[in-house]
């Protein structure tokens, strides 16, 4: 038996693990109590991994849709890598020639940002395929804070995180620690960071529409805000900052430009204004801004329940102007930079003030590379320069996107669909080909994502080996991708007799001083990183030409009369209007994980609608009642589950789900469940034209109950 030091790669802490080897294969997977940050750390999905790696249902060979499919919809036959790149490349090619530039696109999953070959390999392959149209699931994720930061610090990959080592106060909204364990603030086991700060006698606040599982006795309350709305209250926050608390001006200028325009835009949002449209009072508003004020460190975070709101870069702007006015942008228990071993924002520098282009969908922009994935139903179904082919890199779009019905009907008029996966999912059942990817116990890796965004609270770098050899044919996704693109004749990394994807890494960790070698030679394969450096924010951090961070950038402007029409909107609506928001369960990771039997307890079968027990009453529902919820955009049912944690006017419903169709995953389709993006909207102002960033919280919907026959 052997033990290897390895790391988890589901989510942002990346925690370490020890895989136990022997002849006939991984063992066991448990925490590694000898890693220097992670200590011991790991949850039960990465512990349970296992099951995934040796999931019966794995994909082991390249897949062709079957010829003469029937109506019980495609099946699949085995072919040969070779095959399937011949057939792949002469296809895309094909296409390309017919349709034009436009014809190819590609969508990539969250999975691709968590192994370093795929992350820096994967974008410039499909690129060299001729492929410009190009969509992520960083468009449901986290592109509002992207654009934000753009206009702010100039460039999109700069996020001040909030240092919960040190502070004395943290304003944590739209997020739930114990769930997701944290997104764009890659902590170990973050629950323990957060009952730390209140040991040391600080105070935290939740800001959400439910008493989420974070908040306990030994953490923190929520304020219990009105989904959709947390720009509002971050503007609140910020004008009585500005305006009744006071700040120091020259402080802030010196490290900032433009205030005057900041002063004017936030002067619109005085408390008494927004306080009605967020639920959350007046007084309260004013009492965070002072508590902030008054905290000798304070800091602050939002994510995904931020994000994807309509609003998400407006308020990821607010949140780092609230740090900056009060005096804790860059200071040790405030919002910190942490380059980590190499401060990717410096690469990543805006270019333009205006990136709007016209399109037949009306101005667009990109973020980073990507486009609004709400835009691609409409995108294929248009008659001018359709797009014709998608290549799917670890994403499961038909569930994780926006739409539904609507995008998976679009996508049956694609001439190609092919899906690089290590599972037959609902995407992959549309694909004319599924390519089978080794997962992350199959290749070797560094945690570059946790040490290169910028998010790291206690920085480090990891080498980990393959654990194991690839089963079956599964091969890397970056090798996948680059035999296709040399198939079609066009030069990749393959073209030398032995490529090395981490090649790129290596030079950014030389820049540091390490190396894989040297790395390798480390307990864990692991270096410790110094500490985070307050200073760096505004000495390395901010990649402005002057340096200074922008207090009201130009590329937010067109937000604003957006901002006062919604305001607008949210005030007329009726008090008794239902808002649908995200769920996240310790029992899913996305779509995936839900072939995993273990994970499919008594609650965990379905995918409920939760209400809260007052709205039920007053829609005359009863638990248990199978009801459906429908908006504008779609309809979907679901069990009627009650759930007191709920603002009132508040439902939710888990993403990932509707697993109906996926055929190749058994222990999913029995529990399938639906998919609440159904929901969620597509098409021409679905999104924040701000960021792309789709709406997938706060989504009016009413709710009905499903006579069922007797
Ligand atoms: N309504 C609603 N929708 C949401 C969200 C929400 O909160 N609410 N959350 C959004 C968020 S934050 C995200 S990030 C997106 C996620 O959107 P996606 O990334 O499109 O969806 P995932 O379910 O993460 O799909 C990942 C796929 O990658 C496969 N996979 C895993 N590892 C590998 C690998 O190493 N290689 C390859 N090739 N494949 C692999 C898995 O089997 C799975 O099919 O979903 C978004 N959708
Ligand atoms: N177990 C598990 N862990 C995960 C994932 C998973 O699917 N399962 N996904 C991973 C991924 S891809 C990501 S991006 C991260 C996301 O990590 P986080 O962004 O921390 O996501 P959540 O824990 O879902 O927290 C979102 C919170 O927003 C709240 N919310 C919803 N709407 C609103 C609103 O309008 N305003 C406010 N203030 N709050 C709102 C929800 O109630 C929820 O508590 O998690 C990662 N970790
Ligand atoms: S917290 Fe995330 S990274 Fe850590 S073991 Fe769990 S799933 Fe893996
Ligand atoms: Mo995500």
């Amino acid at each position: 038996m052997t033990k290897v030091h390895t790391f988890c790669r589901l989510c942002e802490p990346a925690c370490a693990l020890i895989a136990e080897v022997s002849e006939s294969g991984i063992s066991e997977l448990r925490p590694d109590k000898e890693h220097p940050v992670h200590k011991g750390f790991a949850c039960h999905k990465g512990l349970s991994f296992l099951d995934v790696h040796y999931d019966p249902d794995r994909l082991d060979y390249p897949l062709r849709k079957a010829k003469g499919k029937n109506s019980d919809g495609p099946d699949f036959v085995r072919i040969s890598w070779d095959e399937a790149f011949q057939e792949i490349a002469g296809k895309l090619q094909a296409i390309q020639e017919r349709y034009g530039p436009s014809a190819i696109a590609a969508y990539t999953g969250n999975p691709a940002s968590y192994t370093t070959a795929t992350y820096q390999k994967a974008s410039s392959i499909i690129s060299s395929m001729g492929c410009r149209m190009k969509f992520s699931a960083g468009t449901q994720d986290c592109s509002a804070k992207f654009a934000a930061s753009e206009g702010i610090y100039g460039s999109l990959m700069f996020h001040p995180i909030p240092d919960l080592l040190h502070t004395d106060y943290f304003l944590s909204i739209g997020s739930n620690p114990m769930v997701s364990h944290m997104s764009f603030v890659h902590v170990s086991d973050p629950m323990e960071k957060l009952k730390d700060i209140r040991r040391r006698g600080g105070t935290i606040r939740f800001v959400n529409p439910r008493i989420i599982e974070s908040s306990t006795p030994e953490t923190g309350d929520v304020l219990l805000i009105r989904p959709d709305t947390d720009f509002y209250f971050l503007a609140g926050v910020l004008h009585e900052m500005l305006f009744e608390i006071g700040f120091d001006r020259a402080a802030v200028e010196a490290r900032s430009r433009n205030i005057d325009g900041l002063l004017k835009f936030v002067s619109a949002y005085p408390p008494d204004r927004v306080a009605p449209v967020t639920g959350i009072g007046a007084d309260t508003i004013r009492q965070v801004a002072k508590e902030f004020t008054d905290a000798p460190r304070a800091s602050i975070h939002m994510s995904t329940g931020v994000n994807m709101g309509r609003q998400g870069a407006l308020a990821y702007w607010m949140l780092n102007m609230i740090s900056l006015v009060t005096g804790n942008l860059g200071r040790q228990g405030g919002n910190v930079y942490s380059p980590g071993f190499f401060p990717m924002a410096k690469f990543i520098r805006k270019k333009t003030d205006n990136p709007y282009f016209d399109s037949p969908h009306g101005e667009i922009r990109l973020i980073g590379q990507d486009l609004p994935a709400t835009l691609l139903p409409d995108m294929i179904v248009r008659d001018e320069d359709p797009i014709r082919a998608l290549i799917v890199l670890a994403g499961n779009p038909v569930l994780s996107l926006a739409g539904g019905d609507r995008l998976r009907e679009a996508m049956m008029q694609l001439d190609l669909i092919v899906v690089i996966d290590i599972f037959r999912t609902a995407t992959g059942e549309m694909a004319d080909y599924i390519l089978p990817a080794t997962d992350w116990l199959e290749h070797e890796d560094i945690n570059s994502l946790q040490a290169a965004v910028g998010a790291a609270l206690e920085p480090y770098v990891q080498y980990t080996p393959a654990v194991e050899a690839p089963k079956g044919e599964r091969r890397d996704d970056w090798w996948i991708l680059a035999r296709i693109a040399q198939e079609m004749g066009k030069p990749t990394m393959l073209d030398d007799p032995d490529p090395n994807p981490l090649e790129k890494i290596e030079k950014l960790l030389a820049e540091s001083g390490l190396s894989i070698n040297q790395l390798k030679s480390l307990p864990c394969q692991t270096a410790v990183l110094p500490p985070i450096n307050p200073d760096d924010l505004f000495e390395i951090g901010i990649q402005h030409p002057d340096g200074l961070v922008d207090c009201c950038p130009v590329i937010l402007h067109r937000g604003f009369e957006r901002a006062e029409a919604l305001l607008g909107e949210l005030q007329s609506e009726s008090p008794d209007q239902l808002k649908l928001i995200t769920r996240r369960t310790n029992y899913m990771m996305n779509s995936w994980l839900h072939n995993v039997s273990r994970f499919k307890g008594s609650v965990h079968q379905i995918n409920p609608l939760w209400i809260n027990p007052e709205d039920a009453a007053k829609l005359d529902l009863y638990e248990g009642d199978r009801v459906e919820v429908y908006n504008e955009n779609g309809a979907i049912d679901a069990d009627l589950v009650f759930d007191t944690t709920l603002r009132r006017g508040v439902v939710s419903m888990s993403h990932g789900w509707g697993h109906r169709g996926a055929k190749g995953l058994r222990i999913a389709q029995k529990h399938h469940g639906v998919n609440v993006n159904q929901l969620a909207p597509t098409g021409p102002g679905s999104y924040d034209t701000l960021s792309n960033q789709t709406h997938m919280t706060g989504l009016n919907v009413s709710v009905r109950r499903l006579e069922i026959e007797s």
